[in-house]
């Protein structure tokens, strides 16, 4: 299931790469003059002091350099900030621009005059369709807005429906998770977890991927109505695919030299495969789901009012109900599947990466919840805890799971920031230029954060001065296209980290490296996050 282990040291790191040399570039021309002059007032953008200005190689060499040694979040921060936050440099000869600068990334993301300038770029969209289609991760202007304003009101936030399936899954966490001091990697677990509970929660059954890990049977009983379990094997089967389906449509590979051989020889017939079962798992499950539809739908006519037989919380069910077309539906649960999990680990992740190291705010955790007495929180209870949503804020800043991103400007246009001889006057960016920005380096600026930015404090966030939160803080990005699960993503990790507690008596902190990035379609550890669990007496399952 793990691919990256066997690829070339810096493989995993090749998008955000790519993001920052902007390969994905369409033909810009070097310093092009814009096609209409705008009413305000610009400074040409400052460059970077380029020893090679033709094609900007210098440039390329030191971003290599540091992924391959897994600093490139470092680097790049470092980097933009010695040029006052902003820099345009060359990327292959094309003009390109990386900023850290909160009015910049404001500008591009939320502004409502600007933000639609700026795309995901024609090259993301073409090479993503395989897995993606045109989904809302995959497409700009009314096409993107017709699924999100689907998606929208069928993601709801989560309540006792979503607390149920999280609980199901917790449970077989603790199940068949060795509690007895041996080194587990949670990191792993929450992989499986989240594309459990995902699947669960979208598709009405889960692929059980988490106890198969372990050797064990799943529980779930699928949606409870005699359908096909569809867990287990075909579960493992599905998620090996998903996950080299994304690498592969995301090009990750293509920039090894053995990668490159092999497609050279070979093409890729396991993208083929991939996507393949991909589609075929979710094509089944749809299938399945609408046939239990039309029959409820049968069934509510003779008896209103008993409606979807409480299926209509599962949100495939929701998307039937719009009567929308199979294809359309089926590209919406892909996307969504992709925008959940892999983040969703990187969080889960980080959040006991830091717990397993700060017995300090473990115990404060362990006192604030209390309360509960080892019993599930409720819906109500779990918004109380002021102390766990300042941890999980701290854990969102300081390893932010989309840590680096990027748009496109569709048009000649321009940003607050970057340009005249100290970078810090509006400049224009021509049509075609990649603009890049780095969430993880503005999470630590001092100017934003205080001179301990470095720091994990959680307390920072009960400080009046940080309340509204700053404008650098951003770990679900910004404007329209801001994260559309961002709500079920803190309950889940709330809940999970709730419940997490409560189980383990002491989590013992088993990494031996410090931390290093993993930079692949998200971020997350590269060694993993390894403790040492101890079951707690108070709150065995039976
Ligand atoms: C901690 C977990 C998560 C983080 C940090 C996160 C972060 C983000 C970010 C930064 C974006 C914006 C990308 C961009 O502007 O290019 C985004 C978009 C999105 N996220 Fe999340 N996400 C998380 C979990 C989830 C979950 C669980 C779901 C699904 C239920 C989800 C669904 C989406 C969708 C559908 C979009 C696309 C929105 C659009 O383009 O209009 N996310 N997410
Ligand atoms: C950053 O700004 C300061 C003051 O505005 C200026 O003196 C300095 O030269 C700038 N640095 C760069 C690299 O442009
Ligand atoms: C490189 C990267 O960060 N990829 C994706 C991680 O997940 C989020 C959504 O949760 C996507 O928006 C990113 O594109």
């Amino acid at each position: 299931m793990d691919v990256d282990n066997s690829s070339f040291l810096w493989a995993p790191s090749v998008p955000l790469l790519a993001i920052f040399l902007s390969i994905t570039l369409p033909k810009t021309q070097f310093q092009r003059k814009p096609s209409s002059p705008s009413p305000h007032t610009h400074a040409p953008p400052r460059w970077y002091p380029h020893k090679d200005p033709i094609l900007g190689l210098d440039v390329l060499f030191d971003i290599a350099q540091s992924v391959y040694n897994h600093k490139f979040l470092t680097f790049t921060a470092d980097l933009i900030n010695r040029f006052n936050g902003t820099i345009t440099y060359l990327s292959l000869g094309r003009q390109a621009v990386y900023t850290i600068d909160p009015a910049n990334v404001h500008a591009m993301l939320a502004d409502r005059t600007r933000c639609q300038d700026f795309g995901l770029g024609p090259t993301r969209r073409k090479n993503w369709k395989p897995l993606f289609g045109s989904g809302i991760f995959n497409s700009d202007g009314a096409v993107w807005k017709h699924h999100r304003s689907t998606l929208r009101p069928v993601l709801s936030r989560a309540g006792p429906h979503e607390f149920e399936v999280f609980e199901t899954h917790l449970q077989t966490l603790m199940r068949v998770v060795p509690a007895d001091g041996s080194t587990v990697d949670l990191q792993r677990i929450f992989d499986a977890l989240t594309l459990d509970v995902s699947t669960h929660l979208f598709l009405g059954t889960s692929t059980e991927v988490l106890p198969s890990l372990f050797g064990s049977p799943g529980t779930t009983d699928g949606d409870g109505n005699g359908n096909r379990n569809r867990n287990g094997a075909q579960g493992q089967e599905f998620a090996a695919a998903f996950n080299y389906a994304q690498r592969a449509v995301s090009g990750i590979d293509d920039f090894t030299l053995s990668g490159l051989c092999w497609k050279f020889l070979f093409g890729d017939s396991r993208l083929e495969q991939s996507l393949q079962t991909v589609h075929s798992f979710i094509d089944e499950a749809i299938e399945q789901a609408s046939e239990t539809f039309h029959a409820d739908r049968a069934d509510s006519a003779d008896s209103p009012g008993h409606q979807l037989n409480g299926r209509g919380q599962v949100l495939l069910y929701k998307l039937l109900n719009e009567a929308r077309s199979r294809e359309d539906i089926k590209y919406d649960i892909i996307n969504l599947l992709a925008a959940g999990k892999d983040s969703m680990t990187s969080f889960m992740g980080s959040i006991w990466y830091v717990l397993c190291q700060r017995p300090d705010v473990l115990d404060n955790v362990r006192a604030e919840i209390s309360v509960l007495q080892g019993q599930p929180p409720t819906v109500e209870q779990l918004s109380k805890f002021s102390y766990l949503h300042m941890v999980l804020q701290e854990v969102l800043r300081l390893y932010p799971p989309v840590p680096a991103n990027q748009r496109t400007a569709e048009a000649d246009t321009f940003l607050p920031r970057g340009g005249g001889p100290d970078g810090k006057s509006a400049m224009l960016v021509p049509r075609g230029a990649s603009v890049g920005y780095s969430v993880y380096a503005m999470h630590r600026l001092p100017e934003f954060f205080g001179p301990d930015a470095d720091e994990f404090r959680p307390e920072r966030w009960a400080d009046v001065l940080l309340n509204p939160r700053p404008k650098a803080y951003m770990p679900f990005h910004a404007g329209p296209r801001t994260c559309l699960g961002q709500n079920l993503a803190m309950s889940l990790a709330k809940y999970s980290t709730v419940r997490l507690v409560q189980f383990y008596q002491s989590v013992e902190n088993r990494n031996v490296e410090p931390w290093e990035e993993k930079l692949g379609l998200n971020c997350s550890s590269r060694h993993g996050v390894l403790v040492g669990l101890t079951a707690s007496s108070q709150c065995v399952s039976s």
